[in-house]
């Protein structure tokens, strides 16, 4: 299985360096879940996701032997207010590894349908933990007919098979200089390049927060990694944790 190979390309201190490679799971963030007691910056990968899950209860399509379907055990020290800003460390990594764009908060896309999702979970208890779950179309051929128009995968874009591990430790590699960052002055030094990559922003946009629907115009992201939002007659501010963004692609 070429997914193996991921220390061969890995360039990190701590992300990654115990990575657990598994042919078949139903999720990795389940499976990071279950094993609460593994290092910071444990990753798990499997070949096949048999309940890959998405956001609120969706599920993440997760076929044998094409993706790249990962979860990072972080251990940070940091309120639970702060853990969806994860996703937006993770998703400039993710954008600035397989140079996508970012559709906020948590979508990677290529020519606008999306190439990779993010999940990352708070898991509390005596000592509380992230989970940040990535999962990239790499050498997917063909998505199921409800998926078609809205998904796509780097070797439909590139014509070319692309190597998982190779990929995944360009993620890693990525995520550990962003997230050593973010650990230090939350997202201050790196919204700017989040931004510039977010194909959200300037963009009319349906959110859905606390099962209101919101419709306006994306202006700005603040630096604590909130979506402001104009309005026929006000301003908002929505938190990436507690909103589905729509509009753009006309996906979800
Ligand atoms: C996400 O949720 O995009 C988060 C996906 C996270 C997946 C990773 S894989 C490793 C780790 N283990 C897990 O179990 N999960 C994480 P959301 O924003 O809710 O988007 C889900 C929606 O994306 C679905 O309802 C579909 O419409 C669409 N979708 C599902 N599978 C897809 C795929 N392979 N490619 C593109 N779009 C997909």
């Amino acid at each position: 299985m070429d997914l193996k190979k991921i220390p061969n390309y890995l360039d990190t201190k701590f992300i990654g360096k115990n990575i657990i490679v598994l042919d078949k799971t139903d999720s990795t963030n389940s499976e990071c879940k279950r094993n609460p007691e593994k290092p910071d910056g444990t990753v798990y990968i499997a070949d096949i996701q048999t309940n890959g899950r998405g956001r609120l209860g969706r599920s993440w399509e997760s076929p044998k032997g094409t993706g790249a379907y990962f979860s990072i055990i972080l251990k940070p020290n940091l309120a639970p207010e702060y853990v969806s800003q994860i996703t937006l460390a993770a998703g400039l990594a993710v954008c600035k590894a397989i140079k996508g764009k970012i559709k906020y908060p948590n979508d990677i896309v290529i020519s606008t349908k999306k190439v990779c999702g993010i999940l990352t979970e708070y898991v509390a208890g005596k000592s509380p933990f992230c989970i940040c779950g990535i999962g990239i179309n790499v050498n997917t051929i063909s998505f199921p007919d409800e998926l078609k128009s809205r998904a796509t995968s780097l070797y439909i874009e590139t014509s070319k098979v692309q190597n998982r591990s190779e990929i995944v430790a360009r993620v890693l590699n990525e995520f550990e200089i962003i997230y050593a960052e973010f650990l230090k002055n939350g997202l201050k030094n790196i919204i700017d390049e989040y931004k510039e990559n977010c194909v959200t922003i300037g963009n009319n946009v349906v959110v859905i927060k606390n099962s209101e629907t919101i419709s306006g115009k994306c202006t700005d992201i603040t630096v604590d990694g909130k979506l402001i939002i104009e309005t026929e007659n006000k301003i908002i501010t929505v938190n990436s944790g507690e909103v589905s963004v729509r509009g753009i692609y006309g996906y979800v």
